[in-house]
């Protein structure tokens, strides 16, 4: 069980295109603004990313992606000296080049599906966030398909920090995340919230990502992220009970105190 309340990690997106908040913050400027306001709504951590995983979202060169994210990893890093700052990428190259500017770990959405992943962050001696995913996103939503979603998603992380430790990086430095939406029907999305606690169970710190995605929408029948915040700050306060680590989010205040309340509510780590 954690020992200390879970973290919110606040989502800086400089895409064009990501779900929610793509084209928001690609100005330089906008994005350190949205970084500070993230941190002042209580974000343990920002997570910078410069490529869409949005179902059906098209590849970005790895030129494009680090044109996209290094000068604003650069920008936050100068801004806040010592804040948490993940690069979420999937890609050796730029994982390597956001690690030099100043981040302090990389969210890998594919799990180390680039071998060279591995020992870049293992040279670095950062954090890894490990990320379940069946396909890849131009094809995940297509037919996605378990047996036992829950069995699988967990047995497929392992594996993966397994694979990790082997290429010399220590399992204190990994978080497990089971990729809410990453090739998944509603059905199998809420069957692994409700399937956290097996996660948690591996003593692996668990990081959930589910604000805003189109899973609420379906249970809820609002079609536009707008309108999706109550679902996500629901489902954020399960998942602090459930004994989630950390939150992947939009919306850094709602959740902060969502989550502060879920956790007096559980009685903290006790
Ligand atoms: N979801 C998205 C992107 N990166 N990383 C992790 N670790 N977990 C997630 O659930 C996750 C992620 C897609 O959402 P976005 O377009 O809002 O970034």
């Amino acid at each position: 069980m954690n020992a200390s309340a879970p973290m919110v990690m606040g989502i800086l997106n400089v895409t064009p295109d990501s779900f929610h908040d793509g084209g928001c913050f690609v100005d330089l400027d906008a994005a350190v603004r949205q970084a500070s306001a993230m941190v002042l709504g209580g974000a343990d951590w920002i997570d910078i990313g410069g490529e869409s995983t949005r179902p059906g979202a098209p590849s970005v060169s790895i030129d494009d992606e680090l044109a996209r994210v290094v000068p604003v990893i650069q920008a936050v890093r100068r801004a806040h000296p010592s804040l948490p700052i993940s690069v979420d990428t999937t890609k050796a190259a730029v994982a390597r080049a956001a690690l030099a500017v100043g981040a302090s770990a990389v969210n890998d959405v594919s799990a180390l599906a680039d071998p060279d992943l591995a020992q870049v962050v293992a040279g670095a001696g950062c954090g890894l966030m490990l990320m379940h995913m069946q396909g890849t996103p131009r094809t995940m939503q297509r037919q996605p398909h378990y047996d036992d979603v829950v069995a699988e998603v967990c047995g497929f992380l392992l594996e993966r920090v397994e694979r990790a430790e082997r290429a010399g990086i220590p399992r204190e430095r990994l978080w497990i995340d089971p990729g809410i939406g990453f090739g998944k029907t509603v059905s199998h999305n809420l069957a692994l919230l409700r399937g956290l606690p097996t996660l948690v169970a591996t003593g692996l710190p668990v990081l959930v990502g589910a604000s805003r995605k189109s899973f609420i929408g379906q249970v809820l029948g609002l079609d536009q992220t707008q309108d999706r915040l109550e679902g996500s700050l629901a489902v954020a306060s399960l998942a602090v009970f459930a004994g989630a680590a950390m939150l992947r989010v939009h919306d850094v205040q709602a959740t902060r105190r969502a989550v502060d309340m879920a956790w007096a509510v559980r009685g903290g780590a006790a």
